[in-house]
Parts: structure tokens; C-alpha cells; sequence
């Protein structure tokens, strides 16, 4: 099962993301490329692939702001990533996704993200009830948790590679997938990189399965 989302934050070229599709469960893109090629250009990038496309723009608005947003982009987007910090009145509870999925970051995987913000972030999840959550994969703890509170829900984990996580980490946790950038796209081989990271998730992954197989 393809498990790794390719975050793509910087310009990478048409036939690389061909080349990579049979690898990936989805592609994520947000601000960095919207704003280096465009939207027309991101939508010249997407149109064709047949991978998920997730827009991380960590929506955190109010309503219209947002549902103008989703407007504008739904023609390309199957999901969208939004801050659930923003609460429900006013704004994600009128948020107009279109049938897009929602995405809500209940924890982010930067050393100096204040943990003690989570009861809230899951109260306005759980009144919310996205299709997925975002947790970090440099917090394995923090996406146990959010497994427990969101038993059916999808976890999508940021953090692997350029910060820190390694393949596989979030996923023996118990996020479904695991999201990576730097750690392929800036690489001189980013078709090659992506089939190593795989082999080494599968590898933690064998191992983890049988470290919880083990009669204790
Ligand atoms: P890479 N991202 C993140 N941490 O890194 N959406 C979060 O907690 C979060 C995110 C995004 O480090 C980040 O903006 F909620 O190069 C970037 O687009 O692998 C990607 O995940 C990580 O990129």
C-alpha cells in the first residue's frame, strides 16, 4: 500500500511527478508553490496525475475568507488542510468544502508547538468531524493520542526527513501516512530517493509489525 504524500514546496518538474505517481498516495501542495508558479501553474502541474491533490494552506479564517479560497481552487483540490484552532462558529462550522475533504492539524511537528493547546484542537475535531487529522510525525506520543481520540479518522504526519522523523515512525504509531518534501524533492534524484525512503519504511514497518506481534 502506498503510504507517503510528496509535499511539493518548491518548483519540480512535470515528468519527475510522473515518474514518482506509482509511489505516492497523494501529492500536498500549498503557499510556496501557489506562489513560485502560480495557480495556473500548479494547475498545469496536477492536471493529469492520478493522485490525491491535498492544498495545505492551513486555512484559518473566517467562513467567507475561506469558502473564497476553496472557490478558487476546488476545480483542482480533492482536500484542503485548515487550522482548527479557529473554532466552529463563524467559521469551519460554515466552511464550504464542496465535497472537497477536510483536512484539521490537531498538533505541528515544530520543536516549539505548545502541546497544551490539544484538548481544544480535539473538542473543536471532534464537533467538526473532518475526514482527517494532521499530527506529527517528530511527536510519535502526540499520534498515539490522537489514534486513541480518532480511532476511524485518517492521520496524515508531516516531520519525516528534513525534520527529524524517520520513514515508518509515524505510521507504527498509528498515522496512515506519512508526508514528505525536502527529503525527496530536494534531492539529486528525487525518483530514486523516494523508492529508497519506501524500502526503509517498509523495513520499520516489518519490524514494528513484529515487535507487536511478540508475546510479551
Ligand atoms: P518537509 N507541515 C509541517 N508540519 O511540516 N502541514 C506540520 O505540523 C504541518 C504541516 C507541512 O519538512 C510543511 O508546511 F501541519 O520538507 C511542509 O509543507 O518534509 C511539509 O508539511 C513538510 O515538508
Amino acid at each position: 500500500m502506498r503510504r507517503i504524500i510528496l509535499s511539493i514546496d518548491e518548483p519540480i518538474s512535470k515528468e519527475k511527478l510522473v515518474e514518482m505517481e506509482d509511489g505516492l498516495a497523494a501529492v500536498k501542495v500549498g503557499w510556496p508553490l501557489i506562489l513560485s508558479i502560480g495557480v495556473d501553474g500548479v494547475n498545469k502541474l496536477l492536471t493529469g496525475l492520478g493522485l490525491k491533490k491535498i492544498f495545505d494552506l492551513k486555512l484559518a479564517d473566517i467562513d467567507n475568507t475561506m469558502n473564497l479560497i476553496v472557490e478558487k481552487l476546488k476545480p483542482m483540490a480533492d482536500a484542503f488542510i485548515a487550522h482548527s484552532f479557529i473554532g466552529v462558529r463563524g467559521s469551519l462550522g460554515s466552511l464550504n468544502l464542496q465535497g472537497r475533504e477536510l483536512y484539521l492539524v490537531l498538533s505541528m511537528s515544530h520543536p516549539g508547538w505548545n502541546e497544551s493547546f490539544y484538548p481544544y484542537l480535539r473538542e473543536v475535531a471532534m464537533e467538526v468531524n473532518p475526514e482527517g487529522l494532521v499530527a506529527p510525525a517528530t511527536r510519535p506520543s502526540v499520534i498515539r493520542k490522537v489514534r486513541e481520540d480518532f480511532p476511524t479518522k485518517v492521520v496524515i504526519s508531516p516531520g519525516v526527513g528534513a525534520q527529524g522523523a524517520e520513514p515508518g515512525d509515524a505510521i507504527c504509531s498509528g498515522a496512515d501516512y506519512e508526508i514528505m518534501g525536502r527529503a525527496i524533492y530536494l534531492s539529486e534524484r528525487p525518483v530514486e530517493k523516494l523508492r529508497e525512503i519506501t524500502k526503509k519504511m517498509e523495513d520499520r514497518l516489518y519490524e514494528c509489525k513484529r515487535a507487536k506481534d511478540r508475546p510479551r
